[in-house]
């Protein structure tokens, strides 16, 4: 291992070879100490990373899967466009029809809002999409010029929720802001934390009330999940974003317990209700069907009633029969292959799961924006170094609700679960569950992409649109783990067995390996020669 990564910082000078060496670290499955990663820290100008923006953590991640909040982009038109649908987040439009996703709304700046300002066209924009959808909710985004010259983006809000008499919030999500989408999860959370969740006190029916925090809803997993939930009799108040609604963030307080999915994008929400209103959350995870027989149970013994816990125990064993089928057809086929997958801040991890289901090998991962703590387990939180950057990002002081605060469960009955094994307020992180011959790359760049392809040699890579056809022109078959392609969805047992035939139809057509990119044969295509005359 040693070796490969001497191999792979080879060619960099000095300096970047000794800052990437930080972020390149073994897996440690069978008990080996949990290294040190360096992660969440600036791209090295200059690299090709796979990363995005604050801008687009906020408006595309968070606040874009719910239906029926108008969500307005302030800045020039390309951030506006090409965020434009892109994520694939589903949503079922429900009985009121309000469903803004399909829209795209900008305030179109030019240069002469750069220079006189844009407040005057922001008012103006939030009124014409007040006067065309009389929306529920409008919430603004700012791009990068609207943080360079200083809008009052709040302000003008505050003035125009007085005027219209509907929520109108703002974030400050400027794509500059942080050093990924990570800090734009932050800025989107903690406004829908302060402005929405809890300002409805409207009484929700349901025995066993949870939220789902950490599920957008991508290539409709959330339908799926839903589905299971139903079935089980767990009524699910409000999801964390995908297929969400904001009467459902308002009254997201009422739930008894808090499941995080994706730990990345809102661990801190999930604290932030156990401070204001008392209820608990606990990891769950719904990639993989063994993952979601688990999150199942776990959720089942939360609630202590042996009436959902039979009810859970019959649903797995309705469920399982065909995902046990699908998995022994492919079985012959996939075992023994592998894997590398370098996506986003949680799914290089919750996908290897489902690799394992059908006998593939993660040779190596990483994640794109990812904390220490996504990493190494949330035990170092405490000791992750704050730098300027991470201060740049608003933390929420919270106290209990002087009304809505209601423990849902005393320290006694935590303390009693904890024995049974249900683990609040843990997870554990990747690294823990990867070989330690695996590799683990934080923010891996274009250069140690093709690096540790021709290196290791992976029957399959999962990566995003960026890395899409470069890997393909290899000739190594690349899945999208973001949007899915044209496939999905992959969470819950219908899942599974989606993921089950996908995976093998990818890594056993020869089709990949037949592809020639024009530069194997010919060189650079735009090579030439001189030819003196
Ligand atoms: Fe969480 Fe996500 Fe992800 Fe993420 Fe994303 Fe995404 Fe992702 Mo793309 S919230 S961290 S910022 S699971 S958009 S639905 S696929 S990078 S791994
Ligand atoms: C984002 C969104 C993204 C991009 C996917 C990709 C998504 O980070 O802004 O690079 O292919 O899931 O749509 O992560």
């Amino acid at each position: 291992l040693e070796e490969l990564k001497k191999e792979l910082l080879d060619k960099m000078p000095t300096k970047v070879a000794r800052k990437r060496d930080k972020a390149i670290v073994p897996g440690a499955e069978s008990g080996e100490t949990i290294p040190v990663i360096q992660a969440n820290v600036r791209t090295i100008p200059g690299i090709l990373t796979q990363r995005g923006c604050t801008y687009a953590g906020c408006k595309g991640v968070v606040l874009g899967p719910t239906r029926d909040i108008v969500n307005l982009t302030h800045g020039p038109i390309g951030c506006g466009y090409y965020s434009w649908l892109t994520r694939r987040n589903q949503t079922d439009a429900g009985e009121d029809g309000d469903n803004y996703i399909p829209y795209c709304l900008s305030t179109d700046m030019t240069e002469n809002d750069i220079v006189f300002g844009g407040e005057k066209k922001l008012r103006a924009a939030i009124k014409e999409a007040y006067d065309n959808f009389k929306p529920k909710s409008i919430s603004v985004f700012a791009t990068c010029p609207v943080g360079l010259i200083g809008d009052d983006i709040h302000a003008v809000t505050r003035q125009m929720q007085e005027e219209l008499g509907i929520t109108v919030f703002a974030n400050s999500c400027e794509g500059y802001k942080g050093v990924s989408q990570s800090a734009g999860h932050h800025i989107a959370n903690n406004q829908i934390f302060r402005h929405v969740i809890g300002t409805d006190d409207t009484p929700v029916e349901g025995k066993y009330k949870i939220n789902l925090l950490g599920e957008y809803n991508i290539g409709g997993d959330a339908f799926e999940i839903e589905r299971i939930f139903e079935k089980c009799g767990i009524t699910l108040l409000a999801t964390f974003s995908g297929n969400s609604t904001i009467t459902q963030f308002r009254q997201a307080h009422h739930a008894d317990l808090n499941t995080v999915m994706c730990h990345r994008s809102l661990n801190y929400v999930a604290e932030m209700m156990e401070t204001k209103f008392g209820i608990p959350w606990i990891k769950i995870n719904f990639i993989g069907a063994e993952a979601t027989a688990k999150s199942l149970r776990r959720i089942a013994a939360y609630f202590e009633d042996p009436e959902l816990m039979a009810r859970v125990e019959q649903v797995i064993a309705e469920e399982m029969p065909a995902v046990k089928a699908a998995a022994a057809e492919v079985l012959p086929r996939t075992t023994g292959k592998t894997a590398m997958l370098f996506v986003g801040g949680s799914r290089a991890h919750h996908y290897q799961d489902l690799f394992r289901e059908i006998g593939m090998e993660t040779l190596a991962a990483g994640y794109e924006f990812a904390h220490r703590d996504d990493y190494e387990g949330r035990h170092v939180l405490s000791t992750i170094k704050v730098d300027a950057d991470s201060r740049n990002i608003e933390e929420l002081e919270i106290e209990p609700d002087p009304v809505r605060y209601n423990p849902r469960k005393t320290p006694e009955q935590i303390k009693a679960l904890e024995d049974q094994g249900v683990r609040f307020k843990v997870y554990e992180g990747l690294i823990g569950e990867m070989k330690k011959e695996a590799l683990i790359i934080d923010d891996i760049n274009q250069y140690e992409t093709h690096k540790i392809i021709e290196l290791m040699k992976p029957d399959i890579f999962c990566a995003g649109i960026k890395e899409k056809y470069i890997i393909q022109k290899m000739g190594v078959p690349l899945k999208q783990l973001h949007n899915y392609d044209m496939g999905g969805p992959y969470a819950g047992f219908v899942g599974a067995v989606n993921w089950y035939h996908e995976i093998d139809r990818l890594v056993n057509t020869k089709v990949w390996s037949l592809i020639k990119a024009p530069w194997n044969d010919n060189g650079p295509e735009l090579e030439a020669a001189y030819v003196a005359d």
